[in-house]
């Protein structure tokens, strides 16, 4: 135990890694020990220097932290690291991979879905892995037809049954020393995972995240989990069926088997959609090619109505509804900084959490 405070700390050495952010605060986990007797995580604010350059801080980021009171486990961000990556949805900077999750039923695993999800997680420059739950649900002859397919399309899944505890060594070796984002619908498993995987939290499990429910612990906020020997997850709930905003021109490289084909030959029009065109390479009897011009059909109109409106766009954003139609929607209406009162800046991010309006989660990030 450390009984005298240091006086006197190199506080430009002091690193941390933001693993949670509600409004103005930023939850640090510091990555040095010698302080981890007192507080290995620091909440902290965001310099107002940093408030004036327009830096924002995500989760993720690694930051410099400067006069920390070890007391009160309080720290002030002066400074963020260069990132190495960054995503929008979820907002984390510095992730690794994906992690994607589906279930081989309850909910039955439908090609389509999974097809969208694995598109979105290839237009990231992530790397990206599946994982397959519920194991326990299906045969082993069901489980082999579906290893086949995916690996037609170019995917190896692992299997898992967090019921029955099948395959989780395996999906470990993945996870370890890297932030992963764990993606996938409601209902496949995420939490469960992550609860697995982490002994010590606590997620809310079986909740389907309908409209009513979708409140800040369960949809909007992104937090960092620490393995328990080194790596961070981001549990991301809250989208059920992703967004197709890629161009339409990049599309067919987020299928790896129309990738494979892309790499060996060329079109003869280096624009060629895919369609078509002739002496294309990509064209054929692969499973999901049907898919591949649903989905470029999709990524054209979205392109197209962006381009119809760009007036709007700041106080608009296009959204594709399920049944694919778009439709503009308002985007949440920031609210003007407002300081916080003492006894405000005094609670623990988890009251924050609690306390804080949706607006005010939100009011400093857009
Ligand atoms: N049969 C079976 N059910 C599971 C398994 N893993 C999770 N579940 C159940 O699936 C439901 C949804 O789990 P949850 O972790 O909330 O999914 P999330 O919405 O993806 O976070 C819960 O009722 C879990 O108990 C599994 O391996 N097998
Ligand atoms: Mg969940
Ligand atoms: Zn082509």
């Amino acid at each position: 135990m450390n009984l005298i405070a240091p006086t006197v700390i190199d506080t430009a050495e002091l690193i941390g890694t933001v693993v949670a952010a509600v409004a103005n605060f930023y939850q640090v986990r510091l990555e040095q020990d010698i302080h981890s007797s007192g507080h290995q995580l620091l909440l902290c604010t965001r310099r107002t220097r940093l408030k004036k350059i327009g830096q924002k801080v995500m989760v993720g980021d690694r930051v410099i932290i400067e006069e920390p009171d070890w007391l009160d486990g309080r720290g002030a961000i002066s400074e963020v690291l260069p990132r190495q990556t960054e995503l929008q949805r979820p907002p984390v900077a510095n992730a690794d991979q994906i992690l994607l999750v589906f279930a081989l039923e309850e909910p039955t695993l439908d090609p389509w879905q999974l097809s969208r999800f694995l598109i979105k997680a290839e237009s990231t420059t992530l790397k990206l892995c599946l994982c397959l739950n519920k194991s326990d649900l299906i045969s082993e002859t069901q489980q082999q037809q579906w290893q086949e397919r995916l690996h037609q399309w170019g995917y190896d899944p692992i299997f898992i049954s967090l019921v029955q505890d099948r395959g989780l060594d395996n999906l470990l070796n993945y996870l370890q020393q890297k932030i992963t984002i764990v993606a996938g619908p409601s209902g496949v498993g995420k939490s469960s995972l992550i609860n697995k995987l982490i002994p010590t939290i606590d997620l809310r499990v079986g909740k389907v995240s309908g409209k009513l429910q979708r409140g800040r612990h369960t949809t909007r906020h992104v937090e960092l989990f620490e393995l328990p020997y080194g790596g961070l997850l981001a549990d991301s709930p809250g989208f059920n069926q992703p967004d197709l905003d890629c161009q339409p021109a990049n599309l067919a490289w987020y299928f790896p088997e129309a990738k494979a084909r892309l790499e060996q030959e060329s079109c003869q029009f280096s624009d060629c959609l895919h369609l078509d065109e002739p002496n294309c390479v990509v064209r054929g009897d692969w499973e999901r090619y049907e898919y591949y011009r649903q989905f470029l059909a999709d990524a054209i109109a979205k392109q197209s109505a962006l381009k119809q409106a760009p007036d709007e766009e700041s106080s608009l954003k296009l959204k594709v509804k399920r049944s694919g139609k778009q439709q503009y929607e308002p985007k949440l209406e920031s609210k003007k900084y407002r300081r916080r009162s003492r006894k405000q800046r005094h609670q623990n991010l988890q009251e924050l959490y609690e306390n804080q309006s949706l607006e005010d989660i939100y009011q400093e990030d857009r």
